[in-house]
């Protein structure tokens, strides 16, 4: 077989396998469902940065297996030693020039998401979230309510609506982690750390708390409730005079 044609043939297979990898990405649903606008941002991220490393992949394992073929020693070359090769300069400069330029391309695609993600918008409700051995309660200030700050073992909040929340924990270091949200951020004794989320799927999705807090760490689950505006004015009005956290079971959050 000439060398045209081998490398004919070697462009065509790499082509098939970079084309198969990423239908496989897009084909196997690997995450649960996107219920914020921040969720659509980093699945989009996810897929660009998949895009970019399977060709890669591709790639290095393609010259791997070329190579291992290639230059295996056949019998009688026991004793035989490679050339000495010094270096090729042209080839250096590409395989750096490359990925740094690759990388600077991705990192800085990274950081408009993540900078995207977290921007304060015009208007935004405040929700508090306390985590503690092994439960969350979420406070809803006056701001919210219109009247009484409320303190639920519930969790709803209104489509649509970009929500702060605001961190603390009163024993060890959690971390709050809303899946569906696709974002997560611990939550450390002594200060208030911050998370911004606009839902903007209706349904119910689980709250995960995702850092080993002791033996109670896996039950510590709960739910948030994404609803219309017009339900979440409902329940904050079905919550007054109920109270506090005693207002509603705790459910499976132990
Ligand atoms: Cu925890």
């Amino acid at each position: 077989m000439d060398r045209r044609r081998s490398a004919t043939i070697a462009l065509i297979l790499g082509a098939v396998a970079i084309a198969a990898g990423i239908a496989i990405s897009y084909a196997i649903h690997w995450f649960p469902a996107s219920a914020s606008s921040q969720a659509k941002n980093t699945d989009r991220l996810y897929h660009v940065l998949v895009i970019a490393s399977v060709p890669i992949f591709v790639l290095v394992t393609g010259v791997i297996l070329y190579c291992i073929w290639q230059f295996r020693m056949r019998p009688g070359e026991e004793g035989k030693d490679g050339p000495p090769i010094h270096g090729n300069t042209r080839l250096e400069v590409f395989w750096t020039a490359l990925p740094t330029a690759l990388l600077l391309g991705l990192v800085g695609y990274s950081f408009v998401v993540l900078h995207e993600n977290e921007k304060k918008p015009a208007r935004e409700i405040q929700v508090g979230v306390t985590a503690q051995q092994f439960t969350w309660t979420y406070q809803y200030p006056s701001s919210v309510t219109g009247g009484a700050p409320l303190n639920s073992y519930q969790l709803y909040v209104p489509q649509g609506e970009s929500v702060e929340f605001n961190l603390r924990s009163k024993d060890v270091i959690h971390a709050f982690w809303v899946p569906a949200f696709r974002i997560q951020e611990d939550v450390v004794p002594g200060i208030t750390t911050h998370w911004r989320a606009t839902p903007d799927r209706i349904g119910t999705y689980p709250v995960v708390c995702n850092l080993l807090c002791g033996v109670g760490h896996s039950l510590m689950r709960s739910e948030v409730h994404v609803v219309p505006e017009s339900k979440f004015k409902e329940w904050l009005a079905s919550q007054k005079g109920a109270s506090g956290a005693t207002a509603s079971a705790p459910g499976a959050s132990g």
